[in-house]
């Protein structure tokens, strides 16, 4: 086996911060396995039982004869127990501690797995890879067999009661969104795996779309639960960045190769600081406009004015930073200017969105009890009115050539997205239906997006887009499109749980102090493991 490219500090700190958690899963194991097996075999003896609380009893003497005191009556191990801070529980491998944990660490130990497994598919030859070919037959085939299965099999409707006025269905509900974010993914992939060019301009919409969500989704919540903490702040950039964070170590890759990541924390944030910020004030009308106009503001002179793009992201020039193996000469923060500012806007959309969606949703519910002739009217001509400009939009914006169709797109990613948005609640019947195989692969989005540069697709070297496949069943391009498909998919899966398993275990949501406490555990932890493995790797370089 072949490693393509030579081995990094990073990759070798987190070997080294995984091997000991591995260690420490399999020793729990073993813990609970003889624990289990101890209080069988308790129950099934009184005379045993008794036996084992007398050796209880002796170690426990010892150990306060040990200590030359009575006063302390817990063995030494009690003690660091409910004192010492988990990091140093686990250091001492206590025993208690680890049972407790043992979820946690198998956990983390299924993580390290997976992520060997992304350095085994992409930076190794252990697998072949394949180059991407286009059919447009197959690509529209494809996806629209899924979009069949997925109408016969998970066709669902709902009959959830809006919370505001408890009577008809919610437009734009949970079920909507997630299905929404499902279809544009799967295309999305399709794109990327079958290099499907001709569907370029229809991917950016599509990016647009998520960011859209990213302003709605978010406003909504800041401003009807207006809950600004640390810790439900600390839950979203947990979800957003743990795995990516991972994958550029383990991968050697730069924060902007999954350009996806970056940009929604950029606009989460926005979101965050635009309803944070005073948000006493959040209820009064106009305090709302003028935020929002301060967003449009600050979009303008970060993106429209020259030079102020630059000036203002050079000191994150270390996080941003990113150079395509293939174009190595464009300048180090070009790949973010272009991707961050193509969907500059559409966060505000959703956001306004957002806030006129309960008088929206008044509005609908009063048409929906109007007559008949009425109600059929406006429906009809609201349908009439989007499908035009929807027709309009498609026919002068979205066949322009790629490099046009850039330079428009952030002013007029919102035709589409609007358009979209009125007819898929058009009636009643329209917006009660969802289709849940979109809907369950809608939620894991982010994790598709990441893994396919992987175990799905190929970069092969570091910070390289990813411009092969790759091939587990050589010379059979549709088997190895089942087999890696399946897999990638599981694997996506399985992330998506292990991300909130670990978020729930380490980023508590109650406890202010534990949560600083873990940061500040976390970066000490990393900066000596990074400092061990730069003194292992480079030194003896230097010697040499
Ligand atoms: C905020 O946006 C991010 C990025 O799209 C998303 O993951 C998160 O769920 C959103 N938060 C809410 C409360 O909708
Ligand atoms: C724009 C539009 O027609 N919206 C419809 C969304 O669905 C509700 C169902 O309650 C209708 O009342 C609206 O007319």
């Amino acid at each position: 086996m072949v490693i393509f490219s030579p081995v990094t500090v990073g990759q070798v700190s987190i070997l080294l911060g995984i091997l000991p958690i591995i260690g420490a899963w399999i020793y729990s194991e073993f813990l609970e396995y003889k624990k289990n097996s101890l209080s069988t075999k308790l129950r099934h003896s009184e005379v045993s039982l008794v036996e084992v609380e007398k050796d209880v009893v002796k170690e426990d003497d010892r150990a306060v004869l040990l200590e030359g005191g009575g006063l302390q009556s817990a063995s030494p191990k009690a003690r660091t127990s409910a004192t010492a801070s988990p990091i140093f529980r686990f250091m001492l491998m206590d025993e208690a501690f680890l049972i407790e944990n043992r979820l946690t660490l198998r956990a983390i130990s299924e993580f390290s797995v997976l992520l060997a497994y992304f350095y085994l598919c992409d930076r190794t030859d252990f697998f072949n890879s394949s180059k991407k070919s286009y059919n447009r037959d197959l690509f529209i085939f494809l996806y629209f067999l899924l979009i069949i299965v997925s109408a016969i099999t998970s066709f669902t409707i709902h009959n959830e009661k809006s919370p505001l006025t408890g009577k008809s269905i919610l437009y734009l509900n949970r079920h909507q969104t997630e299905e929404w974010k499902g279809w544009m993914q799967v295309l999305f992939l399709l794109y990327h795996y079958f290099a499907a060019a001709e569907f370029y301009n229809a991917i950016r919409v599509f990016i647009a779309g998520y960011v859209w969500m990213t302003g709605f989704g978010n406003f909504s919540y800041y401003y009807v639960r207006k809950d600004f903490s640390l810790a439900r702040f600390a839950q979203m950039m947990w979800r957003l960045n743990f795995l990516v964070l991972f994958c550029c170590v383990v991968l050697n890759n730069s924060y902007v190769l999954y350009y996806i990541c970056p940009m929604h924390t950029l606009f989460t944030l926005m979101v965050y600081g635009a309803l944070g910020i005073l948000n006493k004030y959040n209820e009064i009308g106009s305090v709302i406009a003028l935020k929002i106009i301060a967003c449009f503001l600050v979009v303008i002179l970060i993106w429209e004015i020259p030079g102020v793009f630059e000036v203002l992201w050079s000191p994150f020039t270390f996080l941003f930073a990113y150079t395509d193996p293939a174009k190595p000469n464009l300048p180090v923060l070009h790949e973010w200017h272009f991707r961050s500012g193509l969907d500059r806007y559409i966060w505000i959309i959703g956001m306004i969105y957002a806030y006129y969606h309960p008088t929206v949703e008044r509005w609908m519910e009063k048409l929906e009890e109007a007559d008949w002739k009425r109600r059929m009217s406006i429906k009809t001509a609201v349908s009439a009115v989007s499908l035009t400009v929807g027709y309009l939009w498609f026919e002068y914006i979205y066949k322009m050539d790629k490099l046009t169709y850039n330079k428009y797109h952030p002013y007029t990613s919102w035709i589409p997205i609007t358009v979209y948005i009125s007819l898929r609640n058009v009636t009643q019947q329209f917006r009660s239906y969802s289709l849940t195989l979109f809907a369950w692969l809608g939620k894991i989005t982010l994790e598709t997006y990441i893994l396919q540069f992987h175990v799905w697709l190929r970069s092969a070297v570091p910070d390289g887009q990813p411009k092969l496949l790759l091939a587990m069943i050589p010379d059979y391009p549709m088997l190895n499109f089942m087999l890696t498909s399946s897999i990638y998919v599981a694997i996506s899966y399985r992330l998506f749980d292990l991300t909130n398993t670990l978020k729930i275990a380490f980023v508590p949501s109650k406890d202010n102090k534990r949560l600083v406490n873990n940061i500040v555990t976390a970066t000490a932890v990393s900066c000596a493991l990074y400092f061990i493995s730069f003194v292992f790797l480079k030194i003896p370089q230097m010697l040499v």
